[in-house]
């Protein structure tokens, strides 16, 4: 049994001295919200730390999302992937769009772009893919998809701070992307999130959309929402911007551990991270195959009994949830491998902070060894 319980994660937490500095500047600026200095300086540092054209940043990440699709003034049904968080899906919803689900690739866990043409119909205006865990989806194949049915697409890319792929930033890729910056994300402001957009004209519409839709003192353009970043949230992301170097470095060091170690363990598969030329390692997920001694439940329930709080995302798989289920696509039928691998993945505990006899304790739990 662990002494203290082991989270699937836990925030990284600059230092408070400096973020107490911080504090005191908001109080002299005497600005607390609205486009202060901490936000704009925020979006600056981030275009050139991600290698963006330009970012608006939000309150929260499902509120991004929400506004993305605004912006993009869609209609009808959205193809999208039942292998996610419920906000994917919730955002669509939000927005009066009808999910379509298409099932996801068994290598990749994303969208399977040889499966998304077929799910096309004339009312479908947009493809909403997610780069899980990090993991880049096929951006090449889905754009091409996109280009020959004249559909946007929009990115979820949650989980894909600092991911690069074979032509940089993968944030580069579709109409838009959209980032969340949550307390459980490799990059975190507590609460947060951004659009990423590849022109300006579109950043000033989607920021006039996160307030209210102002775009002067006098005219209201839009039915906007307030997705505003505070000026706390902005100087927690600027100080926590400058620890990335370490934080990336001890999530990597982690995961290369957790590789060598679970390496042979009969019914553990490991899952790589893909097309990422540059990983960000926001998850350790593992696969827990039939071949192993017991079910994946069994081992997330002998792992909480430890005092170890693995957690399976993505399951139940959104497609399986009573909200959705009445939907034609969300069929298991139509969607084989994403149910099974709902079925099987287990995400192990991973964060800058996790000690390696932390690990070592994971590890063993789940080599039977303990
Ligand atoms: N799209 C995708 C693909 C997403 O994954 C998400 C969010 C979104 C969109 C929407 O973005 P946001 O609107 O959230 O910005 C968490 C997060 O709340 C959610 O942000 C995230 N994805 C999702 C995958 O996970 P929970 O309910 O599983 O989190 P929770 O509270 O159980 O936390 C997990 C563990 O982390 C806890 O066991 C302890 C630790 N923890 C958590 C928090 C909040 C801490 O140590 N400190 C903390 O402050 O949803």
């Amino acid at each position: 049994m662990s002494e203290k319980p082991i989270y699937v994660t836990k925030p990284y937490l600059p230092p408070l001295d400096e973020f107490i500095s911080s504090l005191e500047q908001i109080w002299k600026n005497g600005t607390l919200t609205n486009n202060g200095p901490f936000h704009q300086q925020l979006e600056l540092e981030l275009c050139k730390y991600l290698g963006v054209q330009h970012i608006s940043l939000f309150s929260n990440g499902t509120i991004a999302l929400i506004a993305a699709l605004q912006s993009l003034h869609l209609s009808g049904e959205v193809i999208t992937t039942p292998y996610t968080f419920v906000a994917t899906s919730h955002a669509l919803i939000w927005s009066g769009l009808t999910p379509v689900f298409v099932d996801i690739d068994r290598e990749s866990l994303n969208l399977d772009p040889s499966k998304i043409e077929a799910a096309i119909t004339p009312r479908t205006t947009a493809i909403l893919p997610v780069h899980c865990y990090g993991r880049p989806c096929d951006v090449d194949a889905i754009e091409k998809i996109a280009k020959r049915n004249n559909l946007k697409v929009i990115y979820d890319a949650a989980h894909a701070f600092g991911v690069k792929c074979h032509c940089g930033s993968v944030l580069q890729h579709g109409d838009l992307s959209v980032l969340s910056f949550h307390a459980t994300k490799v990059f975190n402001t507590f609460e947060g999130g951004t659009i990423v957009s590849p022109v300006l004209k579109t950043k000033q519409y989607i920021d006039e959309l996160k307030n209210f839709g102002f775009v002067d003192e006098l005219t209201v353009a839009e039915f906007g929402i307030n997705g505003k970043m505070s000026e706390i949230n902005a100087a927690f992301g600027l100080l926590q911007l400058q620890y990335m170097g370490e934080v990336l470095k001890k999530r990597a060091i982690l995961s290369w551990h957790y590789s060598e170690e679970l390496a042979g363990i009969k019914g553990i598969d490991l899952v790589d991270s893909g097309k990422a030329i540059v990983a960000n390692h926001s998850s350790f997920p593992v696969l827990v195959k039939p071949e192993y001694p017991i079910k994946r439940d069994e081992l997330y329930e002998r792992l909480k009994s430890k005092g170890i709080y693995a957690r399976r995302y993505f399951y139940p798989l959104i497609s399986n949830f009573s909200l959705y289920s009445h939907l034609p696509s969300a069929k298991p039928d139509n969607l084989p491998v994403a149910n099974m691998k709902a079925d099987q993945i287990l995400c192990l505990p991973l964060y800058p902070g996790l000690d390696i006899s932390d690990l070592k304790t994971v590890v063993d739990i789940v080599a039977m060894a303990d």
